[in-house]
């Protein structure tokens, strides 16, 4: 059962300038977010899994879900409820012989084959995008669009979360696709008020868990 319909997933550049990414994260917390995504990919092991331990705690104190970005090593070793594989990752069977049903698997994908790859190696969920254009994922070319979404929400048999571009206003689109939920980033995470912008997003009944 994947208990949350926002994902929200990390970048500590976004809010560097202001604060760290435990503060911006806790702040997501109070309003309101169930599920966090640490993806941040030009961290070493050593200092990515001393990150997934602090979000473990943090995460745990609000009893909220904690994935972690590609590595199911240290999803592993910092009690983490999930990995979020990418097209790159070692494919979620392979994870999934590995790490029996210790944490859930998300993947990553791009199309309505991708998504059926992830679903036939037992993924627990996907994110299809990018929905809409957003500028840190235009080297993954157009956006798929919301009827690709649309499609694959109606041949898999999973939970699909839409990602790319989602903005608060775009949430109501993603729902009537037949997504199960919405993963962001910079609607959350580059609002002034994180914690207000998080409460306003939660706000709606598709995302309350
Ligand atoms: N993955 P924002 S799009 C991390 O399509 C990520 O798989 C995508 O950020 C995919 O909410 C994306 O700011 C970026 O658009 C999401």
């Amino acid at each position: 059962m994947i208990d949350f319909r926002l994902y929200l997933i990390t970048d500590r550049k976004l809010t560097a300038d202001r604060y760290s990414l435990t503060a911006s994260v806790e702040k997501a917390l109070k309003g309101g977010v169930r599920a966090i995504q640490l993806r941040e990919k030009d961290l070493g092991t050593r200092e990515l899994l001393t990150l997934a331990h602090k979000m473990r705690k943090l995460t745990e104190k609000y009893n909220a879900r904690l994935f972690i970005n590609d590595r199911f090593d240290i999803a592993l070793a910092a009690g983490a409820d999930g990995v979020q594989l990418t097209q790159n990752s070692i494919p979620a069977d392979a994870v999934r012989r590995v790490v029996k049903d210790k944490l859930m698997i998300g993947v990553s994908t791009h199309s309505l084959k991708e998504a059926k790859e992830a679903e036939k190696a037992r993924a627990d969920f996907i994110t299809l995008g990018p929905v809409y254009r957003t500028p840190s994922k235009l080297k993954y070319g157009k956006p798929v669009g919301i009827d690709i979404l649309k499609t694959v929400c109606g041949k898999v048999n999973i939970p699909v979360f839409a990602i790319g571009g989602i903005k608060n206003n775009k949430i109501k689109e993603a729902k009537e696709a037949g997504a199960y939920g919405i993963a962001m980033i910079s609607e959350i995470f580059g609002a002034e008020d994180i914690r207000e912008k998080a409460r306003e997003t939660v706000k709606g009944e598709f995302l309350k868990r």
